[in-house]
């Protein structure tokens, strides 16, 4: 019987990689993003590999009422999520904090921090009633280093680190698993949007050396969901060969 993942943000990149491997891994996968079409297009690539269910949840993380109509309008066979992996997420912007764009700030902190916080309060719920479950949430270099003009990112991603720890001592008599994926630079949609749609400036970011892709952290997420029930990853480091810390790089020019 296939297990049933639910994936933050699976329109594109991180998400989008996961959701294609582990329907190819037994699970079956609840895709939510804001970008209907893709998720639509996402599942039917999913069914052209796997003979996976895919159930799609359209809705905005940052709104509370959305993600309780969301996880409200599920089945009930859907309801037995095994588990979360909350993924959406995004850096806006790149200023020094005297510059900071104060919508930037709020769209990355109501993005990573309280979305976060609003979809696990409700899966979380469901998963102490079920007797089991597993969280990964994608944090990243960010969050355990702090970068020039990364202010805001930077915290929002070591509110996600503080959080995982949080949640696996809160969730650990209920035996629900709670694990991080930290990774360093994976090129998908993250520069662009952190650029405000610049996809030159984006693409400079990763001249020069080879970065990560989306599916070493799809990967990386396998391994963490299959090791056996009595191990739990509590986090995963994971950068590019070259790429030694948020800012040194080994560039060829
Ligand atoms: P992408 O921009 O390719 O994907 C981001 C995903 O998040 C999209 O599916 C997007 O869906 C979703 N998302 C963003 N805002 C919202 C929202 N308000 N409501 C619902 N979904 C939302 O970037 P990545 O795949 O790279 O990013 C995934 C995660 O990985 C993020 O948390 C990011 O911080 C983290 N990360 C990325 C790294 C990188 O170098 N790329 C490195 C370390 C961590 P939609 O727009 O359709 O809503
Ligand atoms: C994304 C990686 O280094 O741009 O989290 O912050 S970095």
């Amino acid at each position: 019987m296939n297990r049933i993942a639910l994936i933050t943000g699976a329109s594109s990149g991180i998400g989008e990689a996961t959701a294609l491997l582990l329907a190819q891994n037994h699970f079956d996968i609840i895709i939510t993003g804001r970008r209907n079409e893709r998720l639509q297009e996402l599942k039917d690539k999913i069914q052209t590999v796997s003979q996976a269910e895919i159930l799609i949840l359209n809705f905005d993380i940052r709104n509370l009422a959305e993600n309780e109509a969301a996880l409200n309008s599920l089945p009930d066979k859907w309801k037995n999520i095994d588990v979360l992996i909350n993924n959406a997420g995004l850096a806006a912007g790149f200023s020094n904090i005297q510059d900071g764009v104060i919508d930037d700030w709020e769209r990355m902190i109501d993005t990573n921090i309280k979305g976060l916080l609003y979809i696990t309060r409700l899966v979380s719920n469901l998963m102490i009633k079920n007797g089991k479950g597993h969280i990964i949430n994608i944090s990243s270099i960010a969050g355990k280093e702090t970068y020039p003009m990364g202010n805001v990112y930077c915290a929002s991603k070591h509110a996600v680190q503080s959080l995982t720890k949080g949640m696996r001592l809160d969730l650990l008599k209920h035996g629900i698993k709670v694990s991080s994926v930290s990774p360093g630079a994976v090129e998908t949609e993250f520069s662009v949007v952190r650029f405000h749609g610049d996809t030159e400036r984006a693409k400079q970011v990763y001249n020069g050396f080879t970065p990560l892709n989306a599916g070493d952290i799809a990967e990386t997420i396998l391994f963490i969901l299959t090791r056996p029930a009595h191990v739990n990853i509590d986090d995963i480091l994971i950068m590019p060969t070259a790429q030694a810390y948020s800012r040194d790089f080994n560039r060829v020019q």
